[in-house]
C-alpha cells in the first residue's frame, strides 16, 4: 500500500509513486503545453518553475491572482506576472509556490492537472506537493467551515475516480496524504478557523447533480434531496463540490503528496441558493488560503 508521505525524497514525476510515467514522454523533445500556452522548446521550464515545492490550485481565475498577491505580501517575496501564455488558465509564482487556477469541474481540471504534473517533470522540480484551495456546499455544516478532505466519494457514491478509456471504465482510488490533512486540521485549530474532516462528493455538475431545487429541470421532489443529504451525511461526507476525484486520483497516481480544502459556501441542508455579501464571501474564500499558507510557511520555513 503506497503512502506517499513517507517518500518525500522523490523526485516530481520519479516513479516510485503507483504508476510510471508514460514512456512516450521521454522522446518528446518539445513537449507543448498546449493550455498553458508554452512548452519545453518555448521556455526555460528548470530555470522558472525547476524550484516549485508547492502547487497550489483552485477554479478560478480572479481568485487565484489574488492568492498568488496576497502570498507574496505575506512572504515579502515578489509576485510573478501572468506566466500563463493561454486564456484557459493562469500562472502566478511566488518563489517556491506556483499558483494555478483549473476552472470547473474534472474535464477542465483533468487538463491543468495533466499539464502541471507534465510541467514539473520537465522543470525537474523536487518534492512537489499539491493542494487544492476551493469552494463547497456544505453538508450539515455552518457555511464558513473548512473542509479539508479524508477521500473523495464520486457521484455514484463510491470512493474511486472513474474514467472512461477507449470505451471502458478505470476505477482508480482518491486518497489522499494523511498527514499533510491532519497537519492541516492542527493548523486551523491553530489559527482559529473552523474546521472539520470529511469525506468530499465530487458531483458530475452543480445543479442536478447535487440534488438541487433551484436548477432548470427538476424531476424529483424536495424529500428526495433531503433524504440524500441525509444519505451522504451519514456516508460521512461533509461537503460536494466538482473536481475532488480527479485531484485526488492524478496526484496520487503520480506519487505528488496532495490535500484537498474547501470553504463551504451555504450548508445545503438550509438551501440551494448561493447567495453571500461580498464582505462575507472574501472572508470565506480567505480561509482556505490562511490555512494553507500557513502550512507553507511552516513546512518551508519562509
Ligand atoms: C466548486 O465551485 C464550483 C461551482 O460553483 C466548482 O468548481 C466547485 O468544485
Ligand atoms: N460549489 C459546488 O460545487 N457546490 C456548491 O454548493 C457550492 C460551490
Amino acid at each position: 500500500h503506497f503512502q506517499s508521505t513517507a517518500n518525500t525524497t522523490k523526485m516530481a514525476g520519479q516513479t516510485n509513486g503507483l504508476e510510471k510515467r508514460n514512456k512516450y514522454l521521454e522522446n518528446s523533445k518539445e513537449d507543448f503545453l498546449y493550455h498553458f500556452g508554452f512548452g519545453v522548446a518555448t521556455l526555460d521550464l528548470p530555470k522558472v518553475f525547476g524550484d516549485t515545492k508547492f502547487v497550489c490550485t483552485g477554479g478560478s481565475p480572479g481568485r487565484f491572482k489574488l492568492y498568488a498577491e496576497w502570498f507574496a505580501k505575506e512572504c515579502n517575496i515578489p509576485c510573478s506576472e501572468n506566466l500563463s501564455k493561454s486564456d484557459r488558465f493562469v500562472i502566478y509564482k511566488t518563489g517556491p509556490v506556483c499558483w494555478i487556477n483549473h476552472g470547473m469541474g474534472t474535464p477542465s481540471l483533468s487538463i491543468m492537472l495533466i499539464e502541471a504534473l507534465k510541467l514539473m517533470h520537465h522543470a525537474k522540480a523536487e518534492n512537489v506537493t499539491f493542494i487544492r484551495l476551493g469552494t463547497s456546499g456544505g453538508v450539515g455544516v455552518e457555511p464558513g467551515t473548512v473542509v479539508v478532505t479524508t477521500e473523495a466519494m464520486n457521484a455514484e457514491l463510491s470512493d474511486k475516480h472513474i474514467q472512461v478509456i477507449a470505451g471502458k471504465r478505470i476505477e482508480r482510488p482518491t486518497q489522499l496524504d494523511e498527514n499533510l490533512r491532519l497537519e492541516l486540521c492542527e493548523l486551523a485549530a491553530l489559527k482559529n478557523i473552523p474546521v472539520v474532516t470529511g469525506k468530499t462528493m465530487c458531483a458530475d455538475d452543480f445543479y442536478e447533480g447535487q440534488m438541487r431545487l433551484d436548477g432548470y429541470f427538476c424531476d424529483y421532489k424536495e424529500e428526495d434531496k433531503f433524504a440524500f443529504l441525509e444519505k451522504l451525511y451519514n456516508l460521512g461526507v461533509r461537503n460536494i463540490e466538482m473536481e475532488s476525484t480527479c485531484f485526488a486520483s492524478f496526484t496520487h497516481r503520480a506519487g505528488h503528496r496532495s490535500a484537498i480544502v474547501c470553504v463551504t459556501l451555504l450548508n445545503r441542508m438550509n438551501g440551494d441558493q448561493v447567495k453571500i455579501e461580498k464582505e462575507k464571501y472574501v472572508e470565506y474564500e480567505e480561509r482556505p488560503f490562511r490555512l494553507v499558507t500557513a502550512l507553507i510557511r511552516k513546512q518551508l520555513a519562509i
